[in-house]
């Protein structure tokens, strides 16, 4: 195997025998392999295009299939198989609909070479696992063409996640899945260094568009988030813990459970669906429970009740855990031996009856903290105390804002993130999205004249909600350059979602984002010195240089 996407790869360089997430060698491979699979697709998905055959069965599935393979999400290699056979079937269909349309289009058959991934057929599934050590990540010979295109597969990954919650509610827009297609399909030809950087800046471009639908998906459904106090403490009754990112499934989750004496509690990157009128009105949304992903091992021990993943992260299990009868899966999210929650039927809703049996068995929830946090800050809201905040600025009492979202992960340095927030001086305020508020959200920074020093705009994708405050601050200070502005970026990453929010900030024109808490490995030396020359993108140093140069706008 060799794995490289997220930042907790082995030695700053790849997981080669096993991942240092848990992910076996045969899960990794499997993941190649499909991931090979929906290159196959998208050369027919392309080609059709280029006839002009509008061709949107597979949309859907090439999405998923990118989500499925993000840093702890899908643990279940029969899921993987299927995925894999399920494309390979799909892959044929397209090359027929393709080859059909030719034909009638110029007349002739088609005749031209196409690459192994669209032509690659395998009779069942036990030719699977040799063929994965073929079309994996080190399959591309050339070290910079290699982190191009990884570094185009990896973000696209993220954004096929945002896109796939978008679809869930009703949102597609063309342009994204076509866009999905023309880069898988970028990969099996041999392109320039200049094309391929084009189509990373495109990615960029997409990630932002996606996000905007996927913002547009979310208030559309649920309202604008709003300022709410979200309790940290736990009720008597006994609950259902709801972890990821899907609104939907969290939608379902509370009609549900309404009435049956069970209540709800949101942990991780669900935080900030507390924060939403349409799920805020149900009192059985109690609040959050503990921390970011990697805490679960010790929080879901300690919740009692049930727990739905409805997207990453998932840590594995330990040995002596307590939870695995209560682990329940749905979406891309599967792991081996916890019960998987079948997709929506058509027009239908998600059955979380069993989730809802299982959790009146067991016994409340331990408390492990009390008090609240205040989260809501996405541009709606931002925008509607866009006054005082100018005027925070203008009188000088804000002196800089410090974009700090991204993801938490479990290394120690991270405690870097921790730090910065509490040093801060006191006349800054932290904008923050994704699990990466973790490290900072419950310090207590207070506000500047009722503004919170931390302004949490949300999930990962909330990032969206950054850059709109960011143009509009832009447009009020009549700025030519997002660059004029007193913000600073110093960003954690851990998987592919905040891959695509960072080139969705390139592509915005952002320039200076610190980026830690180490540089990615799928950037080649040479790829990185592109990045550092066209937008300055640097590695973090330590706490007190970084707010010294942050404080000098550097
Ligand atoms: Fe390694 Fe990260 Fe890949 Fe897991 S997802 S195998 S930790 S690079
Ligand atoms: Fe977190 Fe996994 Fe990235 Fe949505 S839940 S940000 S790490």
């Amino acid at each position: 195997m060799f794995c490289f996407q997220c930042q907790e790869t082995a030695k700053n360089t790849g997981c080669t025998i096993k991942g240092v997430c848990g992910k076996p060698e045969e899960t990794a491979n499997l993941q190649d392999l499909l991931i090979f699979v929906l290159r196959g697709i998208s050369v027919y998905g392309e080609k059709l295009k280029e006839l002009g055959v509008s061709d949107r069965v597979n949309d859907d599935f090439v999405a998923q299939g990118l989500f499925a393979t993000i840093t702890n999400a899908n643990w279940d290699d029969a899921r993987f198989t299927a995925m894999i056979t399920d494309g390979l079937k799909r892959r044929d269909l397209a090359r027929d609909r393709f080859l059909a349309a030719y034909k009638e289009k110029k007349g002739k058959d088609f005749d031209e070479a196409l690459p192994d991934a669209a032509t690659w057929a395998a009779t069942d599934p036990s030719a699977y696992a040799e063929k994965a050590k073929e079309v994996g990540v080190l399959s591309t010979e050339n070290e910079d063409a290699r982190s191009l295109r990884e570094l185009l597969i990896i973000g696209l990954k993220g954004v096929a996640a945002y896109a796939d919650h978008a679809a869930i509610l009703g949102f597609h827009k063309d342009d994204i899945n076509d866009f999905f297609m023309e880069a898988l399909a970028s990969t099996t030809k041999d392109l320039s260094v200049d094309e391929m950087v084009a189509l990373v800046m495109k990615a960029g471009e997409t990630a932002v568009n996606t996000m905007a639908l996927l913002d547009e998906a979310n208030t559309t459904a649920y309202g604008n988030p709003e300022i709410t106090e979200v309790n940290l403490g736990v009720g008597t009754k006994p609950g259902i813990l709801i972890t990821g990112h899907d609104m939907k499934d969290m939608e379902e989750l509370l009609k549900q459970t309404e009435g049956t004496g069970v209540d709800v509690y949101t942990h991780g990157e669900m935080l900030p669906a507390n924060s939403y009128p349409a799920f805020k009105k149900y009192k059985h949304l109690v609040g959050n429970y503990g921390g970011s992903w990697w805490h679960q091992n010790t929080e879901f021990e300690t919740f009692n009740g049930p727990i739905l993943f409805t997207t990453n992260c998932l840590v594995p299990l330990r040995k002596n855990n307590t939870y695995l009868d209560r682990m329940f899966t749905t979406g891309v999210v599967g792991y081996e031996n916890a019960v998987h929650i079948a997709d929506r039927p058509e027009g239908g809703a998600k059955d979380f009856s069993a989730i809802i049996e299982k959790a009146k068995t067991c016994a409340p929830p331990i408390e492990i903290e009390t008090g609240t946090l205040v989260g809501g800050f996405a541009h709606h809201q931002v925008l509607a105390l866009a006054d005082k905040i100018v005027d925070a600025v203008k009188s000088g009492a804000i002196k800089r804002f410090v974009v700090m979202g991204g993801c938490d992960g479990r290394q120690k340095d991270r405690n870097y993130y921790t730090e910065i927030a509490k040093n801060l001086p006191e006349d800054t305020v932290i904008l923050t999205a994704g699990c990466a508020k973790f490290r900072y959200n419950k310090l207590n920074l207070g506000d500047i004249g009722g503004i919170p020093r931390v302004l949490d705009a949300g999930q990962c994708n909330d990032s969206y909600s950054l850059a709109v405050i960011a143009l509009k601050l832009k447009e009020v200070f009549g700025l030519d350059d997002i660059n004029e502005l007193p913000i600073s970026y110093d960003i954690a990453w851990y998987e592919q979602k905040a891959v695509a929010v960072l080139l969705a900030l390139l592509f915005l024109g952002v320039k200076g984002i610190r980026l830690g808490p180490t540089l990615p490995a799928f950037l080649s030396p040479n790829v990185a010195k592109v990045l550092v020359e066209k937008f300055n993108i640097k590695a973090i140093g330590t706490v007190e240089e970084d707010i010294a140069a942050m404080m000098t706008g550097k």
